[in-house]
């Protein structure tokens, strides 16, 4: 897979692409990721990437200019099977999207900044927009890392563990079981015993067992969902 990203703050994005699983994912070539900078493409004298909205108001639209000629440059370059835009306003991610989206080839991401873009390139050239949640951040690029993180992870070979990513919580509807390691006994808080006798069968009944203990409690809205 590849993803190709567009941000006006490209340096905010260098840490979380080179450490961990996706920085692994990356050195191992099981991912291609690049950021680029909106500034390239602009043809401002002055290196400008936003403007003015019409009718007035505070804030700041970002160019149609270096957004566009960014987007059909890299479209020159490969096909995408989704160009997708950072925005509060976009739909709510959720595990099922990020699924569908790790089976893609090429993802293009626009991170949106200060009061965003203007809505014909929404309407005419970006196929799919995504909010991580109902909250406010100061532009797109944390976001498309978090887009970026939860898609890469599920690569076949991002994970050593083939079976880890398959366990995550929500990928069953349901959040994770707890998990202990050593010592046992830590200062007369003990492990639960089945989790020490090496019974898989009642292991694995327990681990559903309190996962869904778990969701009831903390997440009743994931089963109502179910
Ligand atoms: Cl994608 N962008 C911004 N600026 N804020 C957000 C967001 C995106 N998702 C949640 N909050």
């Amino acid at each position: 897979m590849r993803i190709d990203i567009l941000s006006a703050v490209p340096n905010l994005l260098q840490g979380p692409f080179s450490e961990s699983i996706v920085g692994r994912a990356r050195k191992a070539g099981v991912v291609e990721v690049e950021v680029h900078d909106i500034r390239r493409w602009t043809t401002d004298k002055h290196g400008k990437i936003d403007d003015t909205p019409f009718g007035g108001g505070a804030g700041m639209v970002m160019a149609i200019q270096p957004i566009v000629d960014a987007i059909a440059d890299l479209q020159s370059q490969r096909d995408y099977d989704e160009v997708i835009y950072l925005t509060p306003d976009g739909q709510r991610l959720e595990q099922s999207t990020v699924n569908q989206l790790s089976l893609s080839g090429n993802l293009l991401m626009l991170c949106g900044h200060y009061k965003g873009i203007d809505q014909r390139i929404r309407d005419h050239v970006i196929t799919r927009e995504i909010s991580i949640g109902d909250y406010v951040l100061s532009g797109g690029e944390l976001a498309a890392a978090v887009l970026a993180d939860a898609i890469v992870r599920l690569i076949p070979g991002a994970i050593g563990d083939g079976e880890s990513a398959l366990t995550d919580s929500f990928q069953d509807g349901l959040l994770a079981p707890p998990v202990y390691t050593r010592p046992a006994d830590w200062d007369g808080r003990q492990v639960p015993e089945v989790l020490l006798g090496g019974n898989h069968a009642a292991i694995e009944e327990w681990r559903m067992q309190e996962a869904l203990e778990r969701t009831k409690r903390l997440r009743p809205d994931l089963l109502d969902e179910a």
